[in-house]
């Protein structure tokens, strides 16, 4: 929103897992809130052990490493249909209710009548203490803590009535109600940034694969419509985006998250130190350094690094080394 609105506020902009799309993001918390219609769809967190292992079991070698880590979810093709309980219901199983259900929380809004949808969550990294069961399941039907968000947005900046239920709500009509009342203020998706780029300003954007809480994707999204905009070679020359592979929101998650984000340090060039040297340098940003901690505790110790890879290159394994350090990586597209 301040490369947008306020260019000349700052020189360099760092916006980790942007809520930027605001109303279309608490318009899509409606279909996570469809169990409240279905409650035999409801899927206990107690399953996403299960859940998890199934999904790893798909795609986590795709990309050449078994570490619990998806490099590239829009490649994970996994099938929630692959876990359907043979009979009855068990924690290793889904119900078919529950199939659908999964596949709608991945799949996220559908378009609908010439407008675009909103991206769902990502296969990969729904276990964890900032994985899917606080954020998304909860302990029964709509119950998890994104609930209150979505029910508590529209009920106070958008309907003005508390008894107001996401009970019968979809993503088309929450989203008209929240465009009408509140876009022009908290929608932040102008891919305009001549301004900004005239004023030098550089913007660095980061988002986790992993995020539970802000599909990943809708940053994706805003990044290719600046690169539409202001052309991929002038766009590259005052923005980078930094899709971490298995962080969570904002940190935590299987992968290593520590990237130099709000005074995190990590093992090498983290994503304020590059911000720092480009605005203040001239040196561009190429890749930079995630580190994990063991138990994501820095006084704990490194328990891997990894290079951070300028979007759309991926960190790649060489065939050789330890996966547990960075240079046994490179940074490459697909
Ligand atoms: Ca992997």
């Amino acid at each position: 929103m301040e490369a947008q609105r306020f260019p000349n506020d700052f020189d360099g902009i760092l916006a980790g897992a942007p809520a930027n799309y605001w109303t279309a993001l608490v318009a899509s918390g409606t279909e996570s809130m469809q169990v409240l219609r279905h409650p035999d769809a409801y899927i206990s967190s107690l399953k996403l052990p299960a859940i998890s292992a199934a999904v790893l079991a798909s795609c986590d070698a795709q990309d050449g490493v078994k570490d619990g880590i998806i490099n590239d979810p829009t490649r994970c093709h996994f099938d929630p249909a692959s876990m359907q309980c043979k009979e009855g219901d068990a924690l290793t199983c889904l119900t078919a209710p529950q199939v659908t259900f999964l596949k709608a929380l991945y799949a996220g809004a559908p378009a609908s009548g010439g407008k675009p949808g909103f991206p769902g969550h990502e296969p990969g990294g729904e276990l964890g203490p900032g994985g899917w069961a606080s954020w998304i399941l909860g302990e029964g039907p709509a119950s998890g803590s994104g609930t209150a968000y979505f029910e508590n947005y529209f009920r106070y900046m958008v309907y003005d009535d508390p008894t107001w239920s996401p009970f019968g709500a979809t993503f088309d009509s929450a989203l008209h109600a929240a465009d009408e009342k509140t876009a022009r203020a908290l929608n932040a998706t102008d891919p305009d940034l001549k301004a900004f780029e005239a004023h030098g300003g550089k913007l660095i954007l980061y988002h986790g694969w992993s995020d539970p809480a802000i599909p990943p994707r809708n940053t994706i999204n805003y990044y290719n419509s600046v690169q539409q905009k202001m052309g991929g070679e002038a766009a590259g020359q005052f923005t980078r985006l930094y899709m971490v592979p298995g962080m969570q929101h904002c940190l935590g998650g299987p992968g290593p998250s520590a990237i130099g984000q709000f005074g995190i340090p990590t093992s090498g060039k983290g994503v304020f130190e590059a911000l720092e040297q480009w605005v203040e340098q001239g040196k561009a940003p190429d890749q930079i350094v995630a580190t994990k901690y063991k138990g994501d505790n820095p006084r704990a110790g490194v328990a891997m690094t990894r290079p951070l890879c300028p979007y759309p290159q991926v960190a790649k394994y060489k065939g050789s080394g330890s996966t547990d350090e960075a240079q046994s990586f490179t940074c490459a597209l697909q």
